[in-house]
């Protein structure tokens, strides 16, 4: 913040003096959503047809390049950490003591929406824009993120931003290899140092709170027609990379009974994914959203195929014992199709609870506001399950119309956002002049 803004900030009422939180500006947080969602529109395509920007695309570049303008426009310097993920802090009075954390991200699944994670960053903008207009001072800093590849769709293995900022990168992670490019290339493509990495971790305690405005991703709260959701808890995931190997051989003369067909495994692997998960009580939920055949050709016996199994519940216990179960189907799939069917964890995410003193003051700022608010659990990951391993953590959500999400489909009503994005600014306040 430029010397100027701030000394004008200073001379302002301090927020805990403010009768209430002021509102933010709706119409200007939808024309930035609508604004960011051109970063990796299909040619030719609208609003409507949603969004493709992958972390460490052209398209992730754009949006964060516009997402810094933005930043800029705040009178605040955005800075690149050594993972690639943005920060900027609005100084408070008190530089001593840890500023409230909160924003979200901008990567997107391929064909996505244009909410997921953009509502929470742009939210996060708006809020501290609204707090310059209105010269609030904070006794604490507040401190803006843009998490880096959220989505985990660029090399398999999410929430990488903030897994850096939270110690948790895997050995060797900088060298993997996705599409072409090595992830240490990748995070410097995004002005990332992948040599300083360590650099990106923060320790405990360098946050009075985190928080993160959200899409909820789910119909919970349409169903109910509640406004705004107060995150109970993070799901566990848990990724496993599934090679099967069978025998590549011509469709036409190779008789059914010498068949080694990779596909006709992969697809007993598929349905017994569905069975386990669903033979047992609970909310647990298991899905092959990726596979590849290959040689992928008509008139070829598939030789090889790889897929992607997902597993997710409050327990990571659960999912643990149900990815067991499936490493022993998988045993009995190969012994009866003549396969190999090699099944390695890929990715683990522990699950997250929000902190109680955070869901408290979220739903203290949704009563200020007479807004009606639920408790519920995240079946979507986020990057606020990693910062629960610093610091407090709460999550606003506001509902998805139909439910929809990952999916040019996702929409929140325009109204919806802007009151997701007052809770927001109420809590932020709360906790920045504590
Ligand atoms: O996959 C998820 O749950 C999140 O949207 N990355
Ligand atoms: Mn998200
Ligand atoms: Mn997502």
């Amino acid at each position: 913040m430029n010397r100027r803004t701030f000394l004008g900030s200073m001379l302002a009422v301090p927020a805990f003096a403010q009768p209430s939180a002021p509102r933010v500006n709706g119409a200007r947080l939808r024309e930035r959503i609508e604004a960011l969602s051109i970063f990796g529109r299909p040619d030719g395509g609208t609003f409507a047809d949603g969004v493709s920007r992958v972390a460490y695309s052209d398209a992730d570049v754009a949006g964060r390049a516009y997402v810094m303008k933005l930043i800029e426009g705040l009178g605040l310097k955005p800075r690149v950490d050594a993972a690639g993920n943005i920060f900027a802090l609005r100084p408070g009075t008190n530089g001593t003591l840890p500023p409230v954390l909160f924003g979200s991200h901008i990567d997107s699944v391929p064909n996505g929406g244009n909410f997921d994670g953009d509502l929470g960053s742009l939210g996060a903008i708006e809020v501290l824009q609204t707090m310059n207009e209105a010269h609030i001072a904070t006794r604490r800093g507040v401190e803006l993120v843009v998490w880096q590849n959220e989505e985990g769709y660029a090399f398999n293995n999410g929430l990488a931003g903030s897994r850096a900022a939270a110690g948790h990168l895997e050995a060797g992670e900088l060298d993997a290899v996705w599409n072409g490019m090595k992830k240490s290339d990748a995070i410097r493509k995004i002005g990332g140092n992948p040599e300083r990495i360590a650099e990106a971790k923060r320790g405990p305690g360098t946050f009075a709170c985190y928080l993160e405005l959200h899409i909820e991703q789910g119909g919970t709260l349409e169903r109910a027609g509640i406004p705004i959701g107060v995150v109970e808890g993070i799901v566990a995931i848990d990724r496993y990379d599934v090679e099967v190997r069978g025998f590549a051989n011509h469709a036409g003369t190779t008789p059914m009974a010498e068949r080694r067909d990779a596909l006709v495994a992969a697809s007993m692997l598929t349905i017994a994914v569905n069975d386990t998960v669903r033979a047992e009580p609970g909310k647990q939920v298991g899905t092959v959203g990726q596979l590849n055949v290959i040689p992928n050709v008509p008139n070829i016996v598939p030789g090889t195929v790889r897929m992607v199994v997902e597993l997710r519940d409050l327990d990571a216990k659960k999912i643990a014992a149900i990815g067991e179960r499936l490493q022993a189907r998988a045993r009995e799939i190969a012994a009866k199709t003549g396969t190999e069917i090699v099944m390695r964890p890929a990715a683990h995410h522990d699950a997250a609870l929000a902190n109680p003193q955070v869901q408290s003051s979220i739903e203290a700022a949704c009563a200020g506001l007479g807004l009606k608010s639920q408790r519920l659990p995240s079946g979507a990951g986020h990057d606020a399950q990693m910062m629960a391993l610093l610091g407090p953590m709460g999550m606003i959500f506001v509902p998805s119309v139909r439910g929809i999400s990952h999916s040019p489909l996702e929409f929140t009503r325009w109204e919806d956002c802007a009151r997701g994005a007052d809770v927001l600014m109420a809590t932020v306040l709360d906790w920045a002049m504590r």
